[in-house]
């Protein structure tokens, strides 16, 4: 038997939790996750966009949206770039390492859409440019998880 998650989002309640740091960069991300969903078939009233301060916020947030009950998944996106912060390590390692234990512990999927890296254009690259959209890429990758949590669970 082969179990896996399908990419038809239609019914699915997402939840999208959005940084304003980095703003030009993560408004990138926010567009390329709702395209993804709506193209998969979630409709607008499904979907709850929620801004926060930046990184280091998300596990927080996340936690709560995933203990609501009322997502089937939640995106996370965010931007941490090396070169604005010599807290670089300190603010992308607990926005991983949290939104690791939200979702293992809470059960919801929750989509890593976090861009870790060096400079700017590194970023703008993953945000629309030359390395595709990381927030659609996170928002199809909720998709399918929900999904296949679903299948798994039985539902
Ligand atoms: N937050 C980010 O999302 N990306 C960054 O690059 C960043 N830098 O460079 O510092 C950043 N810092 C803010 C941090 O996430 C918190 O909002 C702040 O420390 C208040 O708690």
């Amino acid at each position: 038997m082969k179990i896996e998650g399908n990419l038809d989002a239609r019914g699915l309640r997402i939840a999208i939790a959005v940084t304003r740091f980095n703003s030009i960069i993560t408004e990138r991300l926010a567009a390329g996750a709702v395209d993804a969903l709506k193209r998969s078939g979630c409709i607008e009233e499904d979907i709850t966009m929620v801004h926060i301060p930046g990184s280091w916020e998300l596990p927080l947030v996340v936690r709560e949206l995933a203990a609501s009950k009322k997502y089937d998944a939640v995106i996370a996106l965010g931007a941490v770039i090396r070169g604005d912060t010599p807290h670089f390590d300190y603010v992308a390692g607990e926005a991983a390492k949290g939104l690791g234990q939200v979702a293992v512990q809470s059960g919801v999927p929750v989509a890593f859409g976090v861009l870790t890296t060096n400079t700017v254009e590194q970023a703008i690259d993953r945000a629309g440019a030359k390395s595709g959209n990381k927030g659609f890429d996170a928002a199809m990758t909720a998709i399918e998880m929900a999904n296949l949590l679903r299948t798994i669970r039985g539902q």
